[in-house]
């Protein structure tokens, strides 16, 4: 593959809700253009930006992944993401490295709630858009609908270019509203070729009525050209195009397009728009990098003169090859085998074998230019969301902001000492998803992983096998009880040994009271006239303070709570630090199963949007997880409900609420508060608590 110049590269991003077609029409688009080969299918496993093995198993995208169009001597980097939301971090990406978005929408599934995350996603880049209604030959297929969804939901700036000819399966023609002609498909199209035919005079009125609001779309948003049309001069198709250029550039118009990728129907005329209508790299706003160990910002056009940043959006981790970093180049060039710095992680990085990659097949080549996109393998220590930049001028670009994970699950190794790979991995991969986080709970004894969802965590699990060579499995988190006192006692801790030589001997007196929730520990030291040597008592503090990890109820911590140390005595020659701890500990044992221990647990805040139509649903789900719901507020399209819902209660809630709200609903949590486990749910707790303990025992 030849190297293109700035001017000559488009870099987009194909995004929607899932199965909206996005991989079909990547794969048409690089088929109709002539970059790739052979047309790939999904169904068949051919496609060719679902290349790995799960996606070709499931049939649906799960990486971010890479093709190009070559059209009109320009060099299209497609960028195909996945639509299901346990993905999303990978769209995220996506557009991050792109210049433009082709938002595909189902004709059948119009607007749903993958393609209004992902609108959102292009809002906070402020990226140029245009529409692209799919499946138009698919049954039920409804142009209109679609279009009214859009206008409704998305932006009333959409204003559609083209219109069907059919729709369904007699769907076989398009109308241009730019060229005035009509492209006709016959079955067995093979790459998009047409009859170009005038109207069809049954569509006539309905050519004029778009052609009308197109043209006034475009005027609106220049004034010249405004001011040429009431005055009722002809506006050319370059002056249109132009016009709605700088207008998609400003966000001020959305265009709309259609086809059925799978037969090719469209592709072209597409392929000429994402050419003609989206920005090249320097008519972007440049980017904003800081210099690295300094506070200084400098503000970088996508231009070849300007010093080399890039940003590493995705890694791919391959069998035989692998780590594949995918960067786009925001400004300066790079030439196969420069050596370039990721100036936070002090690594010196050689980009051997630059590449542009075509689907799973990467093409070596000698440059990149400002703005272009592409992939090298083995880099020593450079991860996803990683700068690159010249040794001379380090820099640093903004990290893209990955969304935070909403599910969290524990894994284990299913063989004994795999432990230490397990971690390896999880490390490894998250490195490659920063979507995706673990870290080990000392206190619960559990190595927990974070993710966007099941589907998410199961695909790392199967990762870690494939990759790592670890079988885990997944299971439910344990949650952190704790225990308090809720009333007073007192008590004596005696540890007396005597054993041959020299004896042990410690004696304390305490009483212990409950303290407010968030106080902790409370130590009060109120030995008078000696009777415990001022340099045991440290110890039996520390005796408590150890005690105090296994509470008395159930075996969880003590929390909130004090010890008042008012009496003991001593032996001038067996006693110790040693024997005072142990009589610490006794004291603990003996007096705080007098105090009215209790099991608490760990209340979190929930946030959870939902669209209005699901709000009841969402309440009663959360009142049945003995939440208590704090209010609710309008906020954007969606209602916010706020609650306080046990932790215990929350295993797997994202799915419930998919579920409930049709993919639509959202939420966050965090912990708030320690409160009372109800006595009926308090029994069960400490009943599986006694098994758990019992099983280590035996372990
Ligand atoms: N009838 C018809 N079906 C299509 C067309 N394009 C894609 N499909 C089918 O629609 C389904 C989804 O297509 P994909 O290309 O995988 O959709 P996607 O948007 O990439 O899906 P995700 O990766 O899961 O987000 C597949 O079964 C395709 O065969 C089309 O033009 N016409
Ligand atoms: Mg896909």
């Amino acid at each position: 593959m030849r190297t293109y110049k700035t001017g000559d590269i488009r870099n987009v991003a194909v995004v929607g809700h899932g199965a909206s077609g996005k991989t079909s029409l990547v794969d048409a688009l690089a088929f109709v253009a002539g970059t790739s080969k052979r047309h790939g299918s999904v169904k068949d496993g051919t496609a060719l930006t679902d290349y790995t093995p799960d996606e070709i198993e499931r049939k649906y995208s799960i990486n971010l992944a890479m093709a190009v169009a070559e059209w009109m001597n320009a060099k299209v980097n497609l960028i195909d993401t996945p639509g299901y939301l346990d993905f999303t971090g990978e769209a995220l990406a996506g557009v991050w490295a792109a210049d433009g978005a082709v938002v595909v929408v189902s004709a059948t599934g119009g607007v749903e709630v993958g393609t209004e995350k992902v609108w959102d996603y292009c809002e906070r880049r402020a990226l140029p858009r245009l529409f692209f209604v799919s499946l138009m030959d698919k049954e039920h297929a409804n142009f209109e609908k679609v279009y009214g969804q859009i206008k409704e939901r998305l932006t009333s700036k959409v204003i559609p270019v083209e219109i069907p000819v059919g729709e369904g399966p007699e769907f076989h023609g398009i109308i241009n509203l730019f060229s005035k002609k009509c492209h006709l498909y016959k079955k067995g199209t093979k790459a998009g070729e047409y009859d170009e035919v005038d109207v069809p005079p049954e569509y006539a009125a309905r050519f004029e009525r778009y052609s009308q609001e197109l043209i006034e779309s475009i005027a609106a948003t220049d004034d010249t050209l405004l001011e040429r049309y009431l005055g009722g001069e002809e506006i050319t198709r370059d002056e249109a195009i132009a016009a709605m250029k700088a207008g998609m550039l400003r966000g001020e118009l959305y265009p709309l397009f259609c086809g059925a990728a799978e037969l090719t129907y469209g592709t072209r005329a597409l392929l000429s728009k994402l050419v003609e209508l989206f920005p090249a790299p320097h008519e972007r706003p440049p980017v904003e990098a800081q210099k690295w160990g300094s506070a200084e910002r400098v503000t970088l056009p996508a231009d070849d003169a300007a010093p080399f940043v890039a940003q590493v959006f995705k890694t791919i981790s391959e069998p035989h090859v692998g780590d594949v970093t995918c960067f786009r180049v925001f400004a300066g060039t790079v030439t196969n085998g420069q050596e370039v710095y990721n100036a936070p992680r002090e690594a010196v990085e050689k980009l051997n074998h630059l590449c542009v990659a075509v689907g799973k097949d990467r093409f070596e080549i000698a440059e990149l230019h400002a703005g272009d996109i592409g992939v090298v393998a083995k880099l020593r220590d450079t991860h996803t969301n990683d700068s690159l930049s010249a040794r001379e001028a380090p820099m640093v670009l903004p990290k893209i902001p990955f969304p935070d994970p909403v599910i969290t699950v524990a894994v284990e190794v299913k063989q004994r000492g795999e432990e230490d790979k397990l971690s390896t991995g999880l490390h490894k991969l998250h490195e490659e998803d920063p979507t995706f986080h673990h870290e080990y709970s000392g206190e619960l004894g559990q190595t927990l992983v974070r993710g966007l969802g099941e589907r998410h965590l199961e695909i790392v699990v199967g990762r870690l096998a494939r990759k790592f060579g670890v079988h885990a499995v997944t299971t439910k988190p344990k949650i952190a009880y704790r225990e308090t006192l809720k009333g007073k006692a007192e008590g004596q801790g005696k540890h007396k040994k005597q054993t041959g030589g020299r004896g042990q001997y410690g004696d304390c007196w305490i009483r212990v009271a409950p303290l407010p929730r968030g106080a902790g520990f409370v130590f009060d030291d109120q030995i008078v006239g000696g009777v415990i040597p001022r340099s045991y008592i440290p110890a039996v503090e520390k005796g408590i303070v150890e005690a105090a990890q296994r509470g008395p109820v159930a075996g969880y911590p003590l929390v909130d709570f004090k010890v008042e140390l008012y009496d003991g005595s001593y032996h001038d020659v067996d006693s110790n630090e040693q024997s005072f701890k142990m009589a610490g500990i006794l004291a603990f044992r003996n007096v705080t199963p007098n105090a009215r221990p209790t099991l608490l647990e760990p209340i979190m805040e929930v946030e959870a949007w939902t669209p209005e139509e699901y709000l009841g649903a969402v309440m009663g789900d959360l009142s049945s997880r003995r939440g208590h719901i704090l209010g609710t507020e309008p906020d954007g399209r969606m209602t916010k409900v706020k609650a306080l819902v046990p932790e215990a209660e929350l295993d797997r809630y994202a799915t419930q609420l998919h579920s409930i709200t049709h993919g639509r609903g959202t939420y966050r949590q965090q912990f708030h508060v320690y409160q009372d486990v109800p006595p009926d749910v308090a029994h069960k707790i400490v009943d599986a608590r006694k098994k758990e303990l019992e099983e280590a025992k035996k372990e």
